[in-house]
């Protein structure tokens, strides 16, 4: 445990007092600790998405819907940036699997992979986001390595 001194001003002290009056606070410690630890997930949320990190696209539609084949295609065109790879099954007569990795800025590979997710006629669609921090940003074989992995990590 560490003491710290905080300086408030009356009115954020009255705030808190109010907060902690409509929550059942009894001690003031326990209620500024819990605030703090809400501020700091939220904080944690908003770092997490301008970090980066690969996603992993997978749905199945059906070839024949009406335009959805060329409105698909002209989504990851119109986001190449953020697209990889990406692997194209016939399932069969009708059904198309499509696997899609996806790279770039968390909160903008989320977004594109929830927009292909939400086109009608696309189904089973799911993306798995893996964070992937800067040290991996780099070109294996352009280089020699140089870069720093994490502790247990191997190139
Ligand atoms: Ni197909």
């Amino acid at each position: 445990m560490h003491r710290v001194t905080v300086t408030l001003d009356d009115e954020l002290m009255g705030e808190l007092d109010r907060v902690m009056a409509a929550r059942g606070y009894q001690n003031r410690s326990e209620a500024i600790r819990d605030l703090a630890r809400a501020g700091l997930r939220q904080a944690n949320i908003e770092a997490g998405a301008s970090a980066r990190c690969v996603g992993v696209l997978s749905y199945v539609y059906d070839h024949a819907a009406r335009d959805l084949a060329r409105r698909l295609t002209s989504a990851f065109h119109d986001h190449h940036d953020l697209t990889v790879s990406s692997m194209h099954v016939h399932l069969d007569h009708d059904n198309c699997l499509e696997v899609s990795v996806l790279k770039g800025p968390t909160a903008e590979v989320q977004r594109f992979a929830e927009s292909v997710i939400a086109e009608r006629s696309v189904r089973h669609g799911e993306v798995v986001l893996i964070p992937a921090d800067e040290a991996h940003e780099h070109g294996h074989g352009e280089h020699p390595h140089h870069h720093h992995h994490q502790d247990g990590e191997t190139g």
